[in-house]
């Protein structure tokens, strides 16, 4: 872990942030790595956030510089891996979540790994997933949201697949900030994934590998 760009990136020092995450690339640090630091820091954000030193505006600002830093780390995760598009899988953040900066990566990460991936973006109905499972015909559904009341979004949304007679035909994962078990078994889904590599390893599980 690099404990220089958790600190450039929680303490909002933006150009350093991204001159660093763009060093640490160039010598050979993993891209997954880089991510995890990310995320560590947006925890310290969090945490300022909820501890009322930190406001909006910040919370903005920290996800700029992760968007910024991921458009650098992206090529890397891509580059020398020449993939064959394969199973399809259904992205989205959930209704009354507009959090993506996770969502993203775990598309990225998806597509990076050779699967065909198709990205509804943020505040997705749960009558707008049914939609495009029928159009789209995924093998799997992936659900992402930050927020605690995403959880219900995301109880809804499988509801609303089971009701639509989809349920069978696909498997949905759910995932991001505070995911967990419970929350799968809340929601009625197949399973939950901690990181994007866990969305992933789930994905080729249910589809045979790609
Ligand atoms: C950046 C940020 C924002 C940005 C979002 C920018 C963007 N484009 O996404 C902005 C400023 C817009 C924002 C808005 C708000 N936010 Co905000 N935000 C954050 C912050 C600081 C970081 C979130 C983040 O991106 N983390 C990094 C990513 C990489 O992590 P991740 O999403 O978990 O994703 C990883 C894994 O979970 C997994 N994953 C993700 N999705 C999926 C899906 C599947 C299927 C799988 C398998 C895996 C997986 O893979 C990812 C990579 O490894 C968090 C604080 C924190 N603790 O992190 C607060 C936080 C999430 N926000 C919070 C709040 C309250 C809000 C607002 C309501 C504030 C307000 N009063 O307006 C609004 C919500 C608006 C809405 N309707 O959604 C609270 C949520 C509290 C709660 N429990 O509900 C938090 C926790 C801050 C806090 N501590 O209070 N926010």
């Amino acid at each position: 872990m690099s404990e220089q760009l958790v600190s450039y990136i929680a303490e909002m020092q933006e150009e350093e942030a991204l001159a660093l995450a763009k060093e640490l690339l160039a010598s050979g640090t993993p891209p997954t790595q880089i991510l995890d630091d990310c995320r560590a820091a947006m925890e310290v954000v969090g945490k300022r956030f909820e501890e009322g030193q930190y406001f909006i505006p910040e919370l903005i600002l920290a996800g700029e510089m992760l968007k910024s830093i991921s458009a650098e780390v992206k090529p890397h995760m891509t580059a020398g891996h020449e993939v064959q598009k394969g199973a399809r899988v259904l992205v989205g953040t959930v209704k009354g979540d507009i959090h993506d900066i996770g969502k993203d990566i775990v598309v990225f990460m998806l597509d990076v790994n050779g699967f065909d991936v198709l990205d509804l973006g943020i505040d997705v109905a749960p009558e707008t997933f049914v939609a495009q499972i029928g159009e789209f015909k995924p093998a799997v559904v992936a659900l992402s949201g930050f927020l605690t009341l995403s959880y219900d979004s995301m109880k809804e949304t499988v509801a609303a697949i089971e009701a639509a007679g989809q349920r069978h035909g696909v498997k949905i994962m759910i995932g991001g900030g505070t995911v967990d078990d419970q929350v799968r078994q809340y929601a009625d889904a197949d399973a939950y994934g901690r990181d994007a590599m866990a969305a992933v390893t789930l994905a080729k599980q249910w589809t045979g590998g790609n």
